[in-house]
């Protein structure tokens, strides 16, 4: 088969190179043809351009297709993971992979979009698919944010397991959020951006609004978003705010509840505004008080509270010393660094409240049979110039992503070989399960939460020296220690650093600020004063701010609560039918329609997509249910053309006998056919196509004859 025809499915490709596989990614690409199947896996090359690929009339043609007979779509998956939802009763999970700006929150959408298409309407049905497609917009806003690598980048993980009845009507849906970046509240680096609310209310807010909030239109004047003007090209920030007000609206917000909301993002915004000055004490020590009480008095009328709290709970701190509480002042620093904990842990309360709040609306009520669909959509792997903890984070959520992909694959086929009878013979494949492992079981977020709860003063370079000592010989672990001691010469690598061998690269991480986000500590005081607010939805953000409820105990890091978070994800998505879509990003700049070879090579290799089209391969490339193999090729002899009555299996059967194909070439499962090499399908096809151009001439003729 002449490589231009660039096969839809890479399991037929013949011969398997790296090279081959890159080439028919690239060939089809420059047709436009954006997606490509192993098997049952859709590859998704990210176009960065509308194609008119996603209309109604596309959704009909794949409505209730036949998987192998249609171009490869992102629809034909989701058509498949929902017809066997529905009709076979399994259930779902769709997982989205891929690298920073690959594709994959579109993908989730277009998932979305096409399952809410395709299952039946009626008003009470319709209310509920526009309920779950309108939390987009809104989660979205609040959770995204410009970064070098994609201007709508996912800054939270995403989990949305959606509901059908034994029919397949929707009933609705929970959403589970992972870990928000909330350090981008406070710093993002030069041509990346705050969260897009805070550009879309200033916007897009109508002056009442604004004002209302106290709030300047000017994205200048606020140090949160770093006094840069900041408009987006192709993203208009006002519209997007008028549609996510809508979005509210359809999920059910109500009017108060959205004020309230946006209040409490204004306090954040406004709370970067609030300056510090120094000044002594008589006794000589360092404090610090407000420099100017206009924007302070301003938060304090928005949130309901006594000025002199918030001022006292900002320069201030009430520590225990010898059983006795005291109040201590704090220096410039440690009040800014108090200041920014605060607008910190309040967006991050906020965004955990948005999620439980439109989950109030879609959930389902308890006891209800139903069937799942769950749509992972998580942010993808990033390497930057500098990398903290939250990359660290991000990464191993990607790296547990990859091992459930590589067991799932496997397990799925071995099990599809014992379900059907046939003999499987295992395949070689990289396991990253000994990279999950250097990060998770006792290895480095454990030693990061045994840093944190040391009493006494903790730094970073204690932490990073145990690292050391631990992995000195571990394969995928490296910093100027261990480098040193193999006498590698690196200057790539700083010595506050540790570099990680990921599946999908390595990525060198700074271990400055690991201790104090992973703690995560807010000062009591901070947390009494929000607590003390008139304000309802604040208020409900910090309920251990009730001095009745002191707790001596400390809360779980957010390293443990990510990972004990991304075990119970694991565990869900494990029980269920995967589907894959993987996603590629075609080059560096977000430009339409360039494929850099180099930069998609890299992905194939770590995406592993050779390994998946062997393991498709080791035992049959192809195989398909009895029944659409027999309409397919049924023409192709005299016996079962045009009709045959037996069984689909029997009328297979009789139809390779007549064809002669060598018997070790097929296998009969009990409810598919296997077909061992693609050349044989090729045949197949070959001669298919003969048959039809023939039966064709034949019809014209008779026609002819008639007239
Ligand atoms: P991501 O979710 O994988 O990155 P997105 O889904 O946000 O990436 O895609 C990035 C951008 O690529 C989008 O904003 C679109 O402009 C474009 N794009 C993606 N898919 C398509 C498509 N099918 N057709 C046209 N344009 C597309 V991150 O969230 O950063 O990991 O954390
Ligand atoms: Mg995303």
């Amino acid at each position: 088969v002449p490589l231009a025809e660039a096969v839809g499915d890479l399991v037929l490709l013949d011969p398997l190179t790296e090279e081959s596989l890159l080439q028919t990614l690239q060939e089809r690409f420059r047709r436009s043809n954006i997606y490509t199947y192993i098997g049952n896996v859709v590859i998704s090359v990210n176009p960065y351009r509308s194609l008119p690929i996603y209309t109604p009339e596309t959704v009909q043609e794949y409505r209730n297709c036949n998987f192998f007979a249609v171009k490869p779509h992102i629809y034909a998956i989701a058509d498949d993971a929902y017809r066997s939802l529905r009709d076979r009763d399994r259930d779902q999970c769709i997982l989205i992979t891929g690298e920073s700006g690959a594709g994959k929150t579109e993908a989730s959408k277009l998932v979305m979009s096409y399952v809410a298409a395709v299952c039946s309407k009626g008003e009470e049905v319709d209310k509920v698919k526009e309920q779950l497609l309108q939390s987009n917009p809104v989660l979205e806003a609040f959770g995204n944010a410009k970064t070098i690598r994609n201007d709508n980048s996912s800054r939270f993980g995403k989990y949305m397991d959606v509901e059908f009845d034994f029919k397949g009507e929707p009933l609705g849906g929970v959403i589970s959020n992972y870990l928000l970046e909330k350090s981008r509240i406070v710093r993002h680096v030069k041509g990346e951006r705050n969260f897009h609310i805070f550009y879309q209310l200033l916007a897009g807010g109508s002056a009442q609004l604004l004002q209302q909030l106290k709030l300047r239109q000017d994205c200048r004047h606020y140090g949160y978003l770093n006094r840069e003007s900041s408009g987006l090209p192709g993203m208009d920030d006002a519209a997007n705010f008028r549609a996510m007000q809508d979005a509210m609206k359809v999920i059910g917000f109500s009017p108060a509840e959205v004020t309230a909301l946006l209040e409490v993002t204004a306090v954040v915004l406004k709370l970067g505004n609030v300056q510090l000055s120094s000044s002594y004490q008589a006794s000589g020590m360092e404090a610090s008080s407000i420099a100017e009480p206009q924007e302070l008095q301003e938060i304090c009328e928005l949130i309901g509270l006594d000025p002199a709290v918030l001022e006292r709970a900002l320069c201030s701190r009430t520590v225990k010393a010898r059983n006795e509480m005291v109040l201590t002042t704090l220096s410039v620093p440690q009040g800014y660094y108090g200041r920014d904990a605060l607008a910190k842990n309040i967006y991050s309360r906020l965004f955990d409240w948005l999620v439980n709040r439109i989950n109030t609306s879609i959930q389902v009520s308890p006891g209800k049979q139903r069937k799942v669909m769950g749509v992972l959509d998580i942010y993808g792997f990033e390497i930057f110039q500098d990398n903290g903890f939250e990359q660290f984070i991000i990464n191993y959520c990607n790296e547990k992503l990859q091992q459930i992909f590589i067991l799932m694959t496997l397990k799925e086929e071995q099990e599809e070989y014992v379900r059907e009878g046939i003999q499987w013979t295992p395949v070689e494949f990289f396991d990253n399960s000994i990279i999950c492992n250097l990060i998770e079981n006792c290895g480095i977020l454990a030693m990061l939460d045994e840093e944190c709860l040391r009493p006494g003063v903790v730094n970073e370079d204690t932490f990073l020296t145990k690292l050391n000592q631990l992995f000195a010989t571990h394969k995928h672990y490296e910093s100027k220690e261990t480098q040193n001691a193999r006498r590698v010469m690196d200057a790539t690598l700083p010595s506050q650093c540790f570099r990680i061998h990921h599946y999908a690269g390595k990525v060198t991480y700074n271990v400055t600020g690991f201790i104090e986000k992973n703690n995560d500590l807010l000062f009591r005081d901070l947390s009494q004063a929000m607590w003390a607010s008139r304000h309802e939805l604040l208020r409900s953000l910090f309920p251990e701010g009730d001095p009745q409820k002191v707790s001596l105990k400390l809360p779980p890091t957010a390293g443990f609560q990510f990972k004990a978070s991304v075990a119970t994800l694991m565990k869900n998505l494990y029980s269920k039918n995967p589907n894959y879509i993987r996603c590629i990003k075609p080059n560096e700049t977000k430009t339409g329609m360039l494929f850099t070879p180099e930069l998609v090579l890299a992905q194939i290799r770590y995406l592993g997509l050779m390994e998946n089209v062997r393991v498709r391969r080791a035992g049959y490339a192809f195989r398909q249910l009895y029944d659409s193999f027999l309409q397919r090729y049924k023409m192709l002899s005299p016996r079962t053309w045009p009709h045959w009555t037996g069984s689909h299996r029997e009328g297979t059967k009789v139809l390779l006998e007549d064809l002669a194909f060598p018997p070790e070439e097929l296998a009969f499962g009990h409810t598919k056919i296997f077909i061992r090499s693609p050349r044989t399908l090729f045949d197949l096809e070959r001669r298919r196509q003969e048959r039809v151009a023939e039966l064709a001439t034949l019809i014209q003729k008779t026609f002819r004859g008639w007239r």
